[in-house]
C-alpha cells in the first residue's frame, strides 16, 4: 500500500468554493461515523499496537480529539476577526503526553463526535460575510478563508483516517514471523495472537 503524504510537507490551494460548504460540513460532520467504523469492534491489543515510536490507531483518533480546540479557535478568530489563525503546537506535545493508549477507546470516540458537532454548530452561527474573508494562516502564511480552514480540517482528518487504515492493514497483512523481523512495523505479536 502507498504512503500516507508527510502532513507538514503538504501543499495547499486554498481556492474552496464556497458554495460547495454545505458538502465540506457534510464531510466534517462524517469523520467521527469513519473513525468509529475503523476502530470499533477490534481488539484493544490491535487498537493500541504501536510500531516504535509511531502513534497506535487510537492514538491517531485521540490526536484528531486534541485538535478540534484549536480548529474551533480558528473558527473563532474570523467572528474577532484576528489578524492572523491560532497558532498550533507543531511538536504535537498534547498527544504525545496525553496516554490516549490508557484511556477506554469508547470515550475518545464520544469526546470527539462531541466536539465535532460544537464546530458544526458554531459554523453554522457564523454570519455568511466571513466565509470569504481571508485570515493569514501562521505556519503556511497563505491567507485562508473560514472555507479553507474547514477544507483543511477535513483534509487533515484524512490523513489521520488514512495512516489508521495503513497501520491496521499493515498489522493484519503479516503473518507473527514477518511481524516480528519487519523493521518498519516492529510490534509485539504476543500483543496481538488473538486478533
Ligand atoms: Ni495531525
Amino acid at each position: 500500500m502507498s504512503q500516507v503524504p508527510i502532513w507538514f510537507e503538504r501543499k495547499f490551494e486554498f481556492s474552496f468554493p464556497v458554495d460547495l460548504l454545505p458538502n465540506l460540513c457534510a464531510r466534517l460532520r462524517g469523520t467521527p461515523a469513519r473513525l468509529e467504523e475503523v476502530l470499533r469492534g477490534r481488539p484493544r491489543e490491535v487498537v493500541i499496537a504501536k510500531a516504535q515510536e509511531k502513534w497506535s490507531a487510537q492514538e491517531h483518533a485521540g490526536h484528531l480529539l486534541d485538535l478540534e480546540p484549536l480548529w474551533l479557535a480558528r473558527v473563532e478568530d474570523y467572528a474577532v476577526p484576528s489578524v492572523q489563525l491560532t497558532v498550533a503546537d507543531l511538536t504535537n506535545r498534547k498527544t504525545h503526553e496525553a496516554n490516549h493508549n490508557d484511556r477506554a477507546l469508547s470515550n475518545i470516540l464520544a469526546e470527539f463526535r462531541k466536539c465535532r458537532d460544537s464546530l458544526l454548530q458554531r459554523v453554522k452561527e457564523m454570519d455568511a460575510r466571513f466565509f470569504a474573508q481571508p485570515i493569514p494562516h501562521p505556519r503556511l502564511k497563505a491567507p485562508m478563508r473560514l472555507a479553507d480552514h474547514l477544507y483543511f480540517v477535513a483534509e487533515h482528518d484524512d490523513h489521520h483516517l488514512a495512516r489508521i487504515w495503513n497501520w491496521l492493514a499493515a498489522l493484519s497483512n503479516h503473518s507473527p514471523r514477518k511481524v516480528l523481523t519487519c523493521n518498519s512495523h516492529k510490534i509485539h505479536w504476543e500483543h496481538l495472537v488473538r486478533t
